[in-house]
């Protein structure tokens, strides 16, 4: 697997815990480190244990590498080691024990929809980039309330949540404002929208995310899936409206020099990429 940067982030976000430094060459579990002396941090937020969130290991009985009731503590990677009780992060050390920020023992799992249209001139026309020569796309991004970073407006699975269904209502919430909204303009959201989600979207990522909310024993995983507005009268025309955990929302110009959250940047590469636009 790829070696995680943003889970070792020196300072655990949200807090003034410091992660334990892993260099490079040690962040691999079969790298024997004897001095290896992770910090332990799960957030007040998670051990007040909120309906999203599990109890202390020790407390409980999860059913880890399976389907737990209505959890899924299956990794899109495969089966992860469970070393003393507590699952390990299939992508290494992170330098930090317990949960963090994250209410799942295990793999944490969101879905992530990228939502996008060609870029348009003022008379309908795709606008090609001037050294690329392709057209270029647009993508519908947030701002993240928590850190301020532009990312992809996803969102953690609900237990027995279908991952369709989490793509929609997380795109509504973030995007489009829809917890705010009154129940029939939510209705006439989700109406308009439906269909673009009903279309055969683009899975463009199953796996693990380098995020900074990731620890030794608790990480996020995604499906991102891409749905695209081709001719530019669906989606597009919608009113975007930031909600929820995002503190902005915005039609961004997909390139290989954006800087945003996690891995998402590598999502969107392979947006481009398939959609043959500029990258
Ligand atoms: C990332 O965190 C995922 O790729 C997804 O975008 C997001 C889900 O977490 P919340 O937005 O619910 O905090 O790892
Ligand atoms: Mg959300
Ligand atoms: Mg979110």
């Amino acid at each position: 697997p790829s070696v995680h940067i943003k889970a070792r982030s020196p300072v655990y976000t949200g807090s003034d815990t410091s992660r334990f430094p892993v260099p490079d060459d040690k962040v691999d579990w079969e790298t024997d480190w004897p001095q290896y002396k992770p910090v332990h941090y799960t957030a007040p937020t998670v051990l007040k244990k909120p309906v999203w969130a599990d109890p202390e290991i020790g407390t409980f009985s999860p059913q880890f590498n399976s389907l737990d009731g209505s959890v899924d503590r299956r990794s899109h990677e495969g089966p992860y080691r469970i070393q003393n009780g507590n699952p390990l992060n299939p992508h290494g050390r992170t330098g930090l024990q317990g949960r963090g920020l994250l209410g799942r023992w295990g793999p944490n799992h969101a879905a992530d929809p990228i939502v996008t249209r060609w870029k348009r001139d003022s008379s309908g026309q795709r606008v090609h980039h001037t050294n690329s020569q392709l057209p270029i796309l647009q993508f519908v991004s947030i701002k993240r309330l928590d850190c301020g970073e532009w990312a992809i407006p996803g969102g953690m699975v609900d237990p027995g949540e279908r991952i369709s269904q989490t793509l929609q209502r997380e795109f509504s919430e973030e995007a489009l404002n829809s917890l705010q909204a009154s129940p029939s303009d939510r209705e006439n959201i989700q109406k308009r929208i439906t269909e673009l989600f009903n279309s055969e979207g683009l899975q463009v990522y199953k796996g693990y995310v380098d995020d900074p909310r990731n620890t030794d024993n608790a990480w996020m995983e995604t499906v991102a899936v891409n749905f695209h507005d081709e001719s530019g009268n669906s989606v597009s025309e919608l009113p975007l409206q930031a909600g929820d955990d995002a503190g902005q929302v915005s039609w961004i110009d997909i390139d290989s020099s954006l800087a945003l959250y996690a891995n998402h940047l590598h999502f969107l590469e392979t947006v481009a990429k398939k959609r043959n636009a500029h990258w």
